[in-house]
């Protein structure tokens, strides 16, 4: 199977963060002869509902391990939790889901250090909590929303806020549960949930609020993070570009982050399916990619007619141009280096670079003066978009950097203008977006518009 790349550098930096634990006490000569073994079931996910999860140190090599030290817990949301047993065993009882290391320190006669690691995730089937009003926010917890003041959105919000259209975010999940999401859930009223029975004859049981290709169900509930921040920055009902356009849950990525391209493939489908059965306007945000050299010619065929697929039937896509090079910091040329579904030719697809809140292209982003049609807001790291969190009962918000999530912000884009005047094809959104953008001499020979969207222009090009 073939996995995607997330593009999402603050995750990333996230992710290398939690090496901290690693710095306490003796130095590591590494002693083997140790495992980590989860005891209640093989698999490396525990469901929130189960409430417990045994681990034991397996050892092998007694006579070189004087004793088990400690264990450490390491999630990206709790930073570090730190739990000493002199005994062998760890007892784990998750209140979050996301990714976890479980990290076990050892200790040999000669006071030798060693650490053994294991990662394991922590998944949720919770049943969407139904449609809510819109909460309202003072305007002191509005003004962290400050990508949304550079984009003029206010004055967007007079021409339309993306009313009737949906947009598919094809990601990890979505935390549909989070407050400010709530209000715009997709619901698919042609289906009866939890009779067992697909109701529309979609081939998807019970798939009331889109659907979870990970684990087969109907809950595409967030685990990971990412998707939630794609759906808060395109549709949040309180700070989305686009506040009143609906989000259609798709999860395709694991706990840990990975998805693979037939998950991708079935999800544009789904998702296409879906815009025909219920004539609705349908955007699918797509913040992964797989590089050409990694795509083998069977997968990008397939990868091929799903794209067609959805442009034959007026579905549009967003896709981001990426983070360049092995460390996602330094930005590449698509059109020497292309990735997919971003470098397709197909006119229903908007590939997306990033720039700063000044429109000038980050560091990070990927670009193509042939290949990429836009650069957004993606976010630095000094100052990051602000987003909807996946734990909303820990923090309502979180910050976040990379291509991943200036396509989004395009995604709210096109959904307004798509909400305007219903009779536009993607094609003809797509040339509104890049025909209206603010020209920059950085962004001339980088991107096709040669600009930064100018969402203001683009409505009022509109009608
Ligand atoms: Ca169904
Ligand atoms: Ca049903």
């Amino acid at each position: 199977m073939i996995i995607l790349r997330l593009l999402a550098l603050g995750l990333l930096i996230m992710t290398t963060s939690t090496g901290h634990s690693l710095e306490i006490a003796c130095e590591g000569m590494g002693i083997n002869g140790v495992s980590i073994k989860r005891l209640d079931s093989d698999s490396k996910t525990v469901d929130l509902q189960d409430q417990i999860a045994i681990f034991q140190a397996v050892i092998a090599d007694a006579q070189h391990v004087e004793y088990l030290y400690e264990w450490t817990l390491v999630s990206l949301d709790e930073p570090t939790t730190v739990f000493v047993y002199k005994n062998s065993k760890f007892i784990f009882k998750p209140k979050l889901t996301g990714k976890y290391d479980i990290i076990l320190r050892v200790q040999n006669p000669s006071n030798d250090c060693g650490y053994h690691r294991m990662k394991f995730g922590v998944t949720s089937n919770a049943p969407f909590l139904g449609v809510t009003e819109v909460p309202v926010i003072g305007p002191e917890e509005f003004k962290q929303f400050d990508h949304l003041v550079a984009l003029n959105a206010q004055k967007l919000w007079q021409c339309g806020e993306g009313e009737g259209v949906v947009i598919a975010v094809i990601d990890s999940g979505v935390q549909y549960n989070h407050p400010h999401l709530r209000p715009n859930i997709w619901l698919n009223t042609m289906e009866i949930p939890g009779d067992n029975i697909d109701n529309d004859n979609n081939g998807k049981i019970d798939d009331i609020h889109g659907w979870d290709f990970v684990h087969s169900d109907p809950f595409p509930l967030d685990d990971y993070g990412h998707g939630t921040y794609i759906a808060g920055l395109s549709a949040s009902s309180v700070s989305g570009i686009a506040r009143k356009a609906k989000i259609l849950p798709l999860k395709i990525m694991d706990t840990f982050g990975s998805s693979f391209v037939t998950s991708a493939i079935e999800a544009i489908k789904y998702a296409t399916d879906l815009s025909v059965s219920n004539s609705v306007p349908m955007i699918i945000n797509l913040s992964s990619s797989i590089a050409h050299d990694l795509l083998p010619v069977e997968y990008d065929k397939m990868f091929k007619q799903a794209v067609k697929y959805a442009q034959d039937r007026g579905v549009m896509i967003i896709a981001p141009s990426g983070n360049g090079g092995n460390d996602g910091m330094n930005g590449m040329d698509l059109d020497i280096y292309p990735e997919y579904p971003s470098c397709y030719p197909n006119d229903n697809i908007i590939t997306v670079a990033a720039t700063n809140l000044a429109g000038v292209m980050t560091g990070y982003s990927n670009y193509g003066q042939q290949s990429v049609d836009v650069a957004a807001p993606g976010g630095t790291t000094g100052h990051s978009l602000m987003t909807t969190h996946f734990h909303p009962e820990v923090h309502l918000y979180r910050g976040v950097v990379g291509t991943s999530h200036a396509a989004p912000v395009v995604a709210g884009l096109a959904a307004v203008l798509w909400g305007q005047n219903k009779s536009l094809t993607p094609y003809e959104i797509r040339q509104i977006i890049i025909d209206t953008s603010t020209t920059t001499a950085g962004l001339e020979k980088r991107v096709l518009s040669g600009g930064w969207i100018n969402p203001l222009r683009a409505c009022l090009s509109n009608q």
